[in-house]
């Protein structure tokens, strides 16, 4: 993959093409093992956890210290440093306040029928979340998945992380002390999966399961969607920055590595109308990428992945973008609205020189769990609404079923259903009896 394209050379389309298709996702084939994971955990319960535990983590465990105990937590938490802890507070309390505003509220209204119809939200009773453990266990993640389910009102909160060797992050229970999750268990893999869909003796079940992993997890995840709820399968995060000659060609730089760093399978790309400032950027890039702490893995994700595209002008970046889809965007240009006004699909945007993606991953406050792999064409980031069900509410009058259920019996009928039909004219029957009596 050429680092610098051009939409007006010949062969760009189809180069464009395999940017969009580029199978990022690891062709791992983990079905049989997962199914044999859940199958086992559902049906021995503790005692497949703790076989499994043993297998893939090196930890041996009991019923009793499945759980992490809150000692345990506030032991850990408090070997985090003052700094530390402070900014967890703060990212939490940011991305606190952003979600409280997405609450949605219930609705009644009486239509001129004289229907009383509306709908009332509520949150599900106890939700499980999923931590990696290694190299993708994030501490802001667990903020970005706790946080949105306190906030939605969920009665019991669960985290599953893997503790292999018996290593656990700090921070990251500390995250679970600040989110206030319930509950969290030294579990990972698919065998934590089935213990969320299916519960054992030691971990109840819960209704719904968010959070990242690899691709047993993910596969597990798929495998008990139905049972319980679960939030999306994510892939390999992605940015696009849309710029122009006004941006800074060091920050954007940085911000393309910033996701080139997550995983050899991140994708990167610059579309800019600009063909100096776009020859900048890839300077800038070679130039920052030997430093980077993880320049193996960003290295490698800029190699195979990332991209450079000269467009015609800010319209072509803009379409371009559409079609890519992507997890992130940036847009820093002289005017970023305009730019913005033209976005159709995209799971973030970021606007303005001054709002990188990574100030967006840990404290601007929205949700940092977002669609991947094209996925923003049809659906959205993590929020309250994941921790919530809708039901719909209606109460008739005699009036209100004397003017609509003639209708409904005649459908009724119509589909063959004789006791639907007879349900709702026995009353409006009554009703009418009632009115020549009266
Ligand atoms: N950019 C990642 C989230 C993250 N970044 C966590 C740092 N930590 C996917 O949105
Ligand atoms: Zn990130």
């Amino acid at each position: 993959m050429p680092h610098l394209l051009d939409t007006a050379a010949a062969g760009f389309d189809q180069q464009f093409r395999s940017l969009l298709s580029a199978k990022r996702e690891d062709a791992e084939d983990v079905g049989a093992a997962v199914d044999n994971i859940i199958a086992d955990v559902r049906d021995r319960g503790d005692a497949a956890l703790i076989e499994l535990t043993a297998r893939y983590d090196g930890l041996d465990v009991t019923p009793q210290t499945l759980r992490i105990p809150p000692e345990e937590i506030a032991a850990a938490a408090a070997t985090v440093s003052a700094d530390d802890r402070a900014a967890l507070t703060l990212a939490a309390s940011r991305v606190r306040a952003y979600h409280a505003r997405q609450m949605p509220r219930d609705e009644s209204f009486t239509d001129p029928e004289g229907a009383t119809l509306g709908w009332r939200w509520t949150p599900v009773d106890a939700a499980g979340l999923y931590v990696p453990g290694g190299q993708a266990s994030y501490p802001s993640s667990v903020l970005m998945n706790a946080v949105p389910a306190r906030v939605a009102g969920v009665g019991r909160l669960v985290v599953c992380v893997p503790a292999p060797g018996g290593q656990l992050n700090p921070l990251v229970l500390a995250a679970c002390q600040i989110a206030g999750v319930d509950e969290v268990y030294r579990i990972g893999g698919a065998q934590a999966i089935a213990a969320l869909a299916y519960g054992t003796a030691t971990v109840p079940a819960v209704d719904k399961i968010t959070g990242p992993g690899n691709a047993y997890v993910a596969a597990a995840k798929a495998r008990v969607f139905g049972r319980v709820g679960i939030d999306m399968i994510a892939g390999p995060s992605e940015v696009v920055i849309i710029a122009d000659g006004t941006a800074n060609p060091e920050w954007l730089a940085l911000d393309l590595l910033a996701q080139a760093e997550h995983d050899a399978d991140a994708q990167s790309i610059l579309l800019t109308p600009d063909a100096e400032f776009a020859r900048s950027v890839a300077a800038e890039v070679d130039r920052l990428l030997p430093g980077l702490p993880r320049a193996a893995i960003a290295g490698a994700s800029w190699r195979d992945h990332g991209a450079i595209v000269v467009t015609r002008d800010l319209a072509e970046a803009a379409e371009l973008s559409n079609r890519l889809a992507p997890e992130h965007l940036e847009i820093c240009t002289d005017d970023p609205d305009a730019v913005a006004a033209r976005i159709r699909h995209a799971g973030a945007i970021f606007l303005g020189g001054w709002t990188p993606e990574a100030a967006g991953d840990y404290v601007s406050g929205p949700n940092h769990v977002l669609p991947t792999a094209r996925s923003a064409r049809f659906s959205s980031g993590l929020s309250v609404m994941d921790f919530l069900k809708r039901t719909t509410i209606s109460r008739l009058t005699p009036a209100a079923l004397a003017a609509i259920g003639p209708a409904a019996v005649r459908l009724a009928e119509a589909e063959g259903l004789g006791a639907h039909a007879r349900s709702v004219a026995a009353r409006i029957a009554q009703h009418a009896g009632q009115g020549a009596r009266s």
